[in-house]
């Protein structure tokens, strides 16, 4: 026979199943439907490195295995092709960022296509694309009319060098994760959804939904949800009152300041004259951080004291107030009372600014604050109370007074979706100064109408972002001028562009009906395959873009076009390759191995076998060039394995027992996404049948195993060895034997004092302890045995016991 050599076989079976259309997902199938979902991916102009392809690897297996299990299966793959990556490097090489995109999705589904994923290429998607963003500018009026998109000043990280804005985590540590860039906080006027009208049901659906705990665990806190109170404290000599929010109203006594947030709009107010020169200063520094460098516990307080006073609504004491960071502007009141005894960053700003310490909750703690609940001291009619009553006691008696309120609080802020840059989707909006002299706030928007949508992104001469910040769209003339959707004058289009988490949003609707132009999805398609049934993601992708997926689909179960309220019903992680070097593959660090080369020497389903067999999926592994020899030997010997029988003869039971049992096992880690003990199974099971003679239904069924994994040798094998003359992906999954997993039997010899009285059959393997104890109860045996005393057990293992009396 000949020799295995995959580059002869992969590509000859990819055409043959693309031009049998085996994969494609049929919309009108009688079968039960199953939607599988990966995050699609983001086209760099690097290409693949082999990390990328695990995720895949592990849905295609479970992809075709759920097909062999009678589902119709929905598996597809797009392009989320906007974003800032491209738009740099095209302005970098000097192409258009179109280009660079273009050429990046041919790269890699190219490299996508080289490892015989199953997919349904025809629900293609790519997010660049008018016939997409259509439906994301669609989706952005949609918000807008139920007044969800919304314009407001905020402050954003920003990027002096990139030009726009950054989302928290794109600026950790203050520094610009693209370019390395120190961030700065700029107030602009920005576009936004307002998701935290839907923080409560975003976090009490996690209920419904099967996600890993930790992920509900992420998305919860990210949400953030604080139930506590608002309370008033007063300004002496006038009417004005400082709102603070507090969760521990209980340690209300307690408070000795009053610290302000540096952007709460009563600092100017309280701050005396002699003052004045310090705040501003203070002021000053703070602008230059991000809040994430603001929020760290473990940094040392800074802060500023404004001179001014405030009175404790419950016992009308003047306290001090100040001005610090630790505070931020937009949670709760963007003010805090300040409790040093109950609470730690209180308790470090308290000591090194030298303000007073005042206990109120009992506890034997005196070098560090004490946070814990407890019973109350020193706290007029309220000691002895234990937390829990006094935070509903005090906040109850100052309701009376108007003075405090019961209040929930979130960390979620509303979600900035603008971006000043070209690379994006315009956002559908138009300026009109005209209708802004009219309209009561000012701004003048007008939406496009939905009849003229998309608006489509114009080319430039220069993608390079404008000094001022503004969008390059600005540059765009002709582009630019257009009449006022709303009173017909000529007006601006917006040039801001939408932050690409809009976009990913809400793909795996549009994958159920691509090419509709007529809505995002048809509501029969919908209805038909979501919710997805699987989703894998990477773990960076638990906060942002499962937050935003979900909102994006209740918002759209609201207005009447969805039937579920969670897009994803079962999600699940996956682990990144890291390089030889046991770090993450990337440029920088030089320990990218590309897949064309690898697939090159050892094919597809080599790397396939061996990113599967690598470790546990949602673990991370680095990457071993020997192991990758080692799957390549194995597939060798799968090669030289397989033959055409000479039939007919009787099946072998033992290789149809242990055929059996690897069908379940296989079987059963494919379902529970355990890839690498189903690969160690396969190998197994090689070992245990190579030098034993099989059937042609016996060899099909090895086949039939190996396939989900090894999908191209699997059907070169099964069609011109075999010489089947349906492919092997068409095949059911093999059934096994319940009754022939049992532990095999063997027969035991019973002698009594030399003499065979009886043959038992027991389970292979037990200890001689466990046989005595079956020999010595057997009916028959205790007959020969009565009234006699045991003198000696021999027991020769799996096969023969002498009973000597
Ligand atoms: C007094 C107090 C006493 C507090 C005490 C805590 C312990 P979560 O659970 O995160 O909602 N806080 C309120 N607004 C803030 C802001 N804008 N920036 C920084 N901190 C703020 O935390 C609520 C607590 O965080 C509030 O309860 C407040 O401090 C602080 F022994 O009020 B507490
Ligand atoms: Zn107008």
């Amino acid at each position: 026979m000949s020799k295995y050599d995959p580059s002869k076989i992969e590509k000859k079976w990819q055409k043959y199943w693309e031009a049998k259309k085996l994969y494609r997902a049929d919309d009108k199938s009688k079968k039960e439907k199953y939607y599988q979902l990966e995050t699609f991916p983001y086209p760099s102009a690097a290409g693949l490195h082999v990390g990328h392809p695990k995720g895949y690897i592990g849905e295609d297996i479970h992809s075709r295995f759920m097909r062999m299990n009678g589902k119709e299966v929905m598996y597809t793959m797009g392009w989320d092709a906007f974003g800032l990556p491209t738009e740099n490097y095209a302005i970098k090489v000097g192409k258009s960022p179109k280009e660079v995109a273009g050429a990046n999705i041919k790269n890699f589904k190219r490299q996508v296509k080289m490892f015989g994923l199953s997919y349904d290429w025809e629900r293609e998607i790519n997010t660049s694309d008018p016939s997409y963003y259509k439906w994301t500018q669609w989706i952005f009026l949609k918000m807008y009319e139920k007044g969800l998109a919304y314009r407001a000043k905020t402050f954003v990280n920003w990027c002096p060098k990139d030009k726009t804005v950054l989302a928290n985590e794109q600026a950790e540590g203050g520094i610009c994760d693209r370019c390395g860039t120190q961030v700065e906080q700029k107030e602009l006027y920005q576009w936004m959804f307002k998701i935290t009208d839907y923080a409560d049901r975003l976090i009490d659906d996690l209920d419904i939904v099967d996600y890993p705990e930790t992920t509900k665990v992420a998305q919860r806190n990210w949400i953030g949800r604080s139930e506590g109170a608002i309370i008033q404290f007063l300004i002496p000599n006038s009417k004005l009152l400082i709102p603070v929010f507090t969760t521990r109203a209980d340690t209300l006594f307690g408070a000795t300041y009053l610290v302000l947030a540096p952007e709460h709009p009563m600092v100017m107010k309280l701050t005396k004259d002699e003052n004045l020169n310090a705040v501003n200063k203070y002021l000053e520094e703070v602008r230059k951080k991000t809040e994430m460098e603001r929020l760290h516990t473990d940094k040392s307080k800074t802060g500023v004291d404004t001179g001014g006073y405030v009175m404790n609504p419950i016992n009308n004491e003047k306290i001090p107030v100040w001005v610090a960071d630790y505070v931020v502007g937009w949670y709760g009141t963007g003010a805090v009372m300040a409790v040093p005894a109950h609470d730690e960053r209180d308790w470090d700003f308290a000591k090194k600014f030298d303000l007073p310490i005042k206990p109120v909750i009992v506890s034997s703690i005196e070098d560090k604050s004490y946070e814990e609940d407890g019973e109350l001291v020193d706290s007029g009619e309220f000691n002895g109370m234990k937390s829990a009553e006094a935070r509903k006691k005090i906040v109850e008696k100052l309701k009376d007074k108007k003075l405090a309120e019961f209040k929930k609080n979130y960390k979620l802020h509303d979600w900035v979706i603008s971006r000043q840059r070209y690379w994006g989707v315009p956002i559908p909006m138009i300026h009109c100064e005209k209708c802004a002299l009219r309209d009561a706030s000012g701004q003048g928007y007008q939406p496009v109408s939905e009849k003229d949508l998309p608006v489509e992104l114009p080319n430039l001469d220069e993608y390079k972002p404008a000094e001022d910040g503004r969008s390059p769209l600005a540059r765009a003339k002709e582009w630019l001028v257009v009449k006022c959707s709303k009173c017909g004058q000529k007006a601006e289009r917006e040039t801001d562009t939408m932050d690409t988490f809009v976009d990913s949003s809400w793909y795996y609707l549009r994958y159920t009906d691509s090419k509709n132009n007529k809505i995002f999805a048809s509501e029969d398609k919908l209805k038909h395959w979501m919710p997805v049934n699987l989703y894998i993601i990477g773990s960076e992708h638990v906060i942002l873009h499962l937050l935003y997926a979900r909102f994006i689909v209740k918002f759209l179960f609201d207005q009447g076009y969805l039937n579920f309220k969670e897009p994803f019903l079962k999600l699940r992680h996956l682990g990144l390759i890291q390089g030889t070097d046991g770090q993450k593959m990337s440029k920088s660090r030089g320990n990218v191995i590309n897949p064309d080369e690898v697939v090159e020497e050892y094919g597809a389903d080599t790397v396939r076998l061996y990113e599967m067999f690598m470790g546990p999926f949602e673990d991370g592994q680095p990457w071993d060039s020997k192991g990758v020899v080692g799957t390549y030997r194995f597939l060798n010997r799968v090669w030289n394995f397989i033959k055409e029988p000479e039939e007919p003869k009787l099946a072998n039971k033992e290789v149809d027992r242990i055929l059996n049992k690897a069908t379940k096992e296989i079987g059963d880690d494919i379902k529970n996404l355990k890839f690498n003990t189903g690969a160690s199974g396969l190998m197994k099971l090689l070992n245990a049948i190579e030098d034993k003679w099989l059937t042609k239904k016996q060899y099909g069924t090895f086949l039939k195993l190996l396939a989900p994994f090894a999908p191209h040798i699997s059907e070169e094998l099964w069609q011109t060895v075999l010489k089947n003359k349906k492919s092997i992906h068409l095949e059911a999954w093999p059934q096994y034997d319940e009754e022939l997993l049992a532990d095999e039997l063997i027969d035991l010899v019973v002698q009594i004092n030399g003499t065979k009285r009886d043959v038992l059959k027991i389970t292979k393997g037990l200890s001689e302890e466990e046989v005595k104890n079956i020999v010595l109860s057997n009916e028959k045996v205790k007959k020969y045995l009565a009234g006699k005393e045991i003198k000696k057990f021999i027991y020769i293992k799996d096969r023969l016991v002498n009973v000597v009396v």
